[in-house]
């Protein structure tokens, strides 16, 4: 194919448009500068063993882990972005205990609001492991021309207007759902482009992949542990165990699983009540993607987009993937 014939990300945001509620162009814009910003991130993460940017920067979030550098500097370029973009209002994003509010004018009249993990998986920065970066966007609900509000953050997931991840692995790709299927696009570094290279991804409704932290099995709830179980079993119609596969950054084990079929779980254990990940920005915009492309999210029980959030820090157990998978997870209560 000629590089003429590709899609890039901005062209095909522009063609959908009409699709996006209250289209006036403003989540075009916000996306955008989503899409700006990761590549920027992309830049650095891929410079990441050459430079000294590697180690702790000095500070902990507000979940008391250690924050790389590469976090710090993910988390600012966003709030940067998103800024600038002049379509948002406010952002929560995982590496600052408040919400953000944008107060220039411009800014404050931002139809939306971000809540974003900007660089997830950190654990994995500085062993050249696949990271992420995961967004969800909100229409607030607060007035226009004024500060954003907490409870403009604590929608249920089912508000979301768009949801989607970035993978920074052996390539880069954003994929993106605004209620109207996935997209993934692929970082083509020559042109400094994202290319539409996956189009309307759906997901396997059975897979053969789980992933899960089996080094927690003693803490797991008896039906994850009888799940696992299930999975190394021979006696089920694959007739041979499933295939684990856990990479500890949830971006890089749910994309993989969205595409071959799979199943990943981080469960409640006896000593995280709400397990580890985070509602706002790791399970609301999976879980939205999730289902776009015909999987399926919930915290073991209850539908995650369906959870009323509390706090934007909120913690939930999750289960996400082929829908047969997490239905079989979910039985054996
Ligand atoms: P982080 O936001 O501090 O990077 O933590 C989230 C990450 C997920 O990407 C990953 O799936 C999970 O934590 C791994 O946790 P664990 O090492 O407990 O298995
Ligand atoms: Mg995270």
């Amino acid at each position: 194919m000629s590089s003429y014939n590709i899609i890039t990300l901005n062209e095909f945001i522009s063609t959908r448009q009409a699709n996006f509620p209250y289209a006036k162009g403003e989540l075009t814009r916000l996306l955008h500068y989503i899409g700006l910003a990761s590549k920027i991130v992309n830049k650095k993460v891929n410079k990441a063993g050459l430079v000294d940017i590697l180690g702790e920067a000095g500070n902990t979030n507000v979940q008391g882990e250690d924050q790389k550098k590469l976090d710090v500097f993910a988390d600012e370029e966003f709030i940067k972005a998103l800024k600038a973009s002049g379509e948002c209002c406010g952002i929560a994003t995982e590496e600052q205990d408040e919400i953000i509010t944008f107060d220039e004018e411009m800014a404050r009249d931002g139809n939306y609001v971000v809540c974003i993990d900007p660089l997830d998986g950190s654990s994995n920065i500085d062993v050249n492991v696949s990271i992420g970066t995961i967004f969800s966007i909100y229409r607030r609900k607060s007035k226009r021309g004024e500060r954003a509000q907490l409870y403009d953050f604590l929608q249920k997931g089912t508000e979301q207007v768009a949801a989607g991840y970035v993978i920074y692995g052996s390539s880069t790709m954003l994929v993106y759902t605004t209620g109207h299927g996935v997209n993934g696009f692929t970082l083509d570094a020559t042109i400094g482009e994202f290319c539409l290279s996956h189009p309307n991804i759906k997901t396997p409704k059975a897979g053969k992949i789980y992933s899960i932290n089996e080094g927690n099995y003693a803490h797991f709830p008896d039906n994850v542990k009888k799940y696992i179980k299930y999975c190394q079993e021979i006696d089920k119609p694959t007739s041979r165990p499933y295939s684990s596969r856990y990479i500890g950054s949830l971006v890089a084990d749910f994309h993989r699983n969205l595409l071959k079929g799979g199943i990943y779980i981080y469960p409640q254990t006896a000593k995280d009540r709400n397990g580890k990940l985070r509602l706002l920005y790791e399970c609301n915009p999976i879980a939205y993607i999730a289902e776009q492309a015909g999987g399926k999210a919930t915290d073991g029980n209850t539908r995650i987009m369906e959870v009323e959030p509390e706090s934007i820090h909120q913690r939930i157990p999750f289960y996400t993937g082929s829908e047969d998978m997490v239905n079989k997870a979910e039985s054996l209560n």
